[in-house]
This record gives structure tokens, sequence and C-alpha cells, in this order.
């Protein structure tokens, strides 16, 4: 499980992060209307899905984006809060906190994906 092991990850740091286990139930609500998601959006999870948004946490430790999205029609999500992951921290070079951004996605499981991500003015 995705979140299990976050959380685990967490735990093993300092004090400090233990801030961020308040984020914990956050991330869980975030991710809730994914599982809600009709099997056949499922289905076609090697569709790339372009968004925009902006980058309200960039969480080097376990590469997630927490970006607060704008409505995404194709699969029918709301605009809402939630956790992206990327791959490496080339993948968001230059991608900062309170960025403006258009990005491409693949949801594969409950993971979202980022493919490409820049910022827009
Ligand atoms: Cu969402």
């Amino acid at each position: 499980m995705i979140v299990h092991f976050e959380l685990e990850q967490t735990m093993k740091k300092s004090l400090i992060l233990a801030a961020a286990l308040a984020l914990a139930p956050l991330a869980f609500s975030a991710d809730h209307h994914h599982n809600e998601a009709p099997l056949d959006k499922t289905a076609i999870a090697s569709e790339t899905i372009a968004a925009t948004g902006f980058v309200r946490l960039v969480d080097s430790e376990s590469k997630k984006l927490t970006i607060e999205h704008d409505p995404i029609p194709s699969l029918n999500w709301p605009q809402m809060t939630m956790r992206f992951t990327y791959d490496g921290e080339q993948a968001i070079k230059g991608i900062k906190t309170g960025d403006k951004v258009k990005f491409d996605f693949v949801q594969e499981g409950r993971v979202s994906l980022i493919k490409h991500i820049e910022k827009v003015k």
C-alpha cells in the first residue's frame, strides 16, 4: 500500500518530520476520490492526462508534489488539492511551492505519476 509505505518512511525520520504526520489525514482524503473512480477509468490508466494547478508543497523526501489542481473533466475530478508522484529531481527541476504549473500525468492504480511538468505565467 502506497500510503502505508509513506507513513513507515516518515516514522523512520527524526521528530522534526513528525509534524508531517499531521498532514496524513489530508493525504488520505485527497486520494480518496481515486478509489471511487469507476473501473472503466482505471482501465485507461496508461492514458496521459493534462492538467493545470498550483504547487502547494514539494516533498522531496517521498517524491511527491502537492498540487491544487483545476477540474479534470476527462477523469470527472473536481478541483482539489492532492499529491502527485514524480520520478527524480530532474523531473521537477525549477518547480517550487507557489508555482502555477501545467503538467501531464498517468494514473497508475492509486498513484498519479507526473510525466511532465512546467511552470506557466
Ligand atoms: Cu485529484
